[in-house]
């Protein structure tokens, strides 16, 4: 009996230990920490295997996940604005689209304005940025930078950098894998400055999981014998929401079927079906098309000797969407392996903290969808795992709710550099090192979606969410309200907006969603509404 108890207790401690915030460390170090940010492109949470969806157990990412063992996993981090470029300036300058000007992909960042990396370089950090830029114009305040053209290819991507002899500025195609290119690039410049007495501050910004999907030539039949599980809401009409029926992010209509789902043509042919973007393809070396070619032409052959039609098509579809999404992402895993054990190797790792991230969610099936916008939870939740041995505990986890706003202000945080009074996040140290309850943190977030008219046609929309509640205001060619009951109804399918049980809580949000806005400094000039003839011909467009 005295056995069992004190099995019980010993049990009961080590169950605490797991994804438990414990006692503040104390033996942290106390130089300023070297940062390396690593961020892909439209990872979804369901995709990485530390936040246990089931999708995630049958493509695990075990390197990933190290960040998660070795550190603590935030399980209500969200973004501000669901789109590319707009995230990334919102985590460069710690400031709502609004403020920082970039609020759609089509704007042009403005490059002069305060950015963390701009602070962190005067403060003495050596910092340097590789990968996915996508904010249009150059890079500033990084000592050394190569990133993507454009939004990047997957094969034998254009590169544009900052020649550091002659500080001009190359175009150059590389021959190979954009992911691990980028991965390389990261490691050599960290081979460079190998020795250098100032901090590093690295932004590692992956092309991968992005449409349309490329894996790598050893990946390309990674998950050919897996069946993905089928999201509840594959099939859903999504009732009480005239934005989830008009949007044009259906998997199984809006998929280019050569493209996206390197569909052929016909059987015994590797020739592509639908396929209007040809440079993706067309840019590949013919040894690397041959690959390409070998591995996908049997299960093209096997799909075509099925015959499939209606429901049947439509799941054979996701199948094949979810498979080559998710070896996309095995060379991303793998570039974070080889990127914590250089740190390893070269006694880095102890005073490096590593942050993975993503620049928004993105669905995975889920109400019938692939690309993000919408701020219902997979495409407003942004993964984020960090880890810094000796200061953020291992095994921990964050519930508090936080934003990509927050993360400049953590970064100089750390850095000991003053944060700017203009910035508009929460520094997440105090959560980090643990000397905040996570309840205590922000009771709600703020949200603006602006890009509408344009590709996906997902209209203009913007909300509050709490722990429990999301608010969502979707407008322009529409005026309707949204409320979900988040513990009630995870899926967001039951639009509780004209339920008179939830009023009192509906007036709350309404509240709270005009207090941040105040908070923030959103003006009348934010909700404009576009040209009616022009909504009308981009439905046509993009059809
Ligand atoms: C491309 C994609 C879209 C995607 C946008 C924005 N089409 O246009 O599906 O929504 O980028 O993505 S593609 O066929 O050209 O890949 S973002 O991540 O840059 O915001
Ligand atoms: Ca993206």
């Amino acid at each position: 009996m005295k056995k069992l108890l004190v099995f019980i207790l010993i049990a009961s401690i080590f169950h605490s230990c797991k994804h438990e915030k414990k006692e503040t460390i104390v033996d942290a170090p106390k130089k300023r920490p070297n940062i390396i940010f690593i961020m892909a492109d439209d990872h979804a949470t369901q995709a990485i295997s530390a936040y246990a969806h089931p999708i995630s157990q049958l493509a695990p990412t075990p390197n990933i996940d190290r960040i998660a063992t070795e550190g603590t996993i935030f399980r209500n981090n969200f973004c501000t604005n669901s789109i590319c470029g707009p995230s990334r300036a919102v985590i460069l300058t710690g400031k709502h689209s609004h403020i920082n000007g970039f609020r759609m992909n089509g704007n042009r960042f403005d490059g002069s304005q305060q950015t963390y990396p701009k602070l962190l370089q005067k403060a003495g950090y050596k910092t340097a940025m590789f990968g996915k830029w996508h904010l249009h114009g150059h890079p500033e305040g990084f000592d050394y930078w190569k990133i993507l053209q454009d939004q990047g290819n997957y094969y034998n991507p254009d590169f544009i950098s900052l020649n550091q002899q002659t500080k001009k500025i190359d175009t150059t195609r590389v021959i190979g894998y954009a992911t691990d290119i980028v991965t390389e690039d990261a490691i050599q410049y960290l081979e460079e400055i190998k020795g250098s007495d100032q901090p590093f501050m690295l932004m590692v910004q992956h092309k991968a999981p992005h449409r349309n999907w490329m894996p790598a030539l050893r990946h390309l039949n990674l998950y050919d014998t897996i069946q993905f599980p089928i999201p509840d809401t594959y099939f859903t009409n999504h009732e009480g929401s005239s934005a989830s029926k008009e949007q044009y992010q259906t998997i199984y209509r809006d998929m280019y079927e050569g493209h996206d789902l390197k569909m052929a043509k016909k059987k015994g042919n590797p020739e592509l079906a639908h396929n209007p973007w040809k440079t993706d393809f067309d840019r590949m070396t013919p040894e690397q098309r041959t690959t390409w070619n070998e591995a996908y032409q049997p299960k093209n052959d096997a799909f075509h000797d099925a015959n499939l039609s209606g429901k049947d098509l439509d799941l054979w579809k996701l199948q094949r969407y979810l498979q080559d999404y998710l070896a996309t992402i095995k060379a991303v895993d793998e570039g974070v392996g080889k990127i914590l054990d250089y740190l390893e190797a070269n006694h880095l790792a102890k005073n490096t903290m590593v942050v993975y991230t993503t620049d928004q969610g993105f669905y995975l099936g889920e109400k019938g969808w692939f690309d993000k916008r919408f701020m219902y939870e997979e495409s407003l939740a942004m993964p984020m795992l960090i880890k810094y041995p000796g200061v953020i505990k291992p095994e921990s986890e964050i519930t508090a709710l936080t934003q990509n706003l927050d993360f400049a202000e953590t970064f100089l945080d750390f850095a000991q550099v003053e944060i700017p009074k203009d910035m508009q996040g929460k520094s997440l140290k105090p959560l980090l090192v643990n000397t905040i309850e996570d309840d205590d943190f922000r009771d709600a977030i703020y949200y603006h979606y602006y890009d509408f008219p344009a590709f996906h046609m997902v209209k203009k929309m913007y909300g509050v969410r709490t722990k429990r509640y999301k608010l969502i205001h979707v407008y322009d060619d529409i005026d309707e309200w949204e409320l979900y009951d988040l513990k009630k109804d995870p899926n967001e399918i039951h639009n509780l907006i004209n339920d008179v049980d939830y009023n009192n809580i509906e007036q709350n949000l309404r509240v709270k969603l005009k207090t941040l806005q105040t908070q923030y400094h959103v003006t009348n000039k934010e909700f404009e509404r576009a040209n009616p003839e022009q909504i009308k011909k981009s439905y046509k467009g993009f059809e």
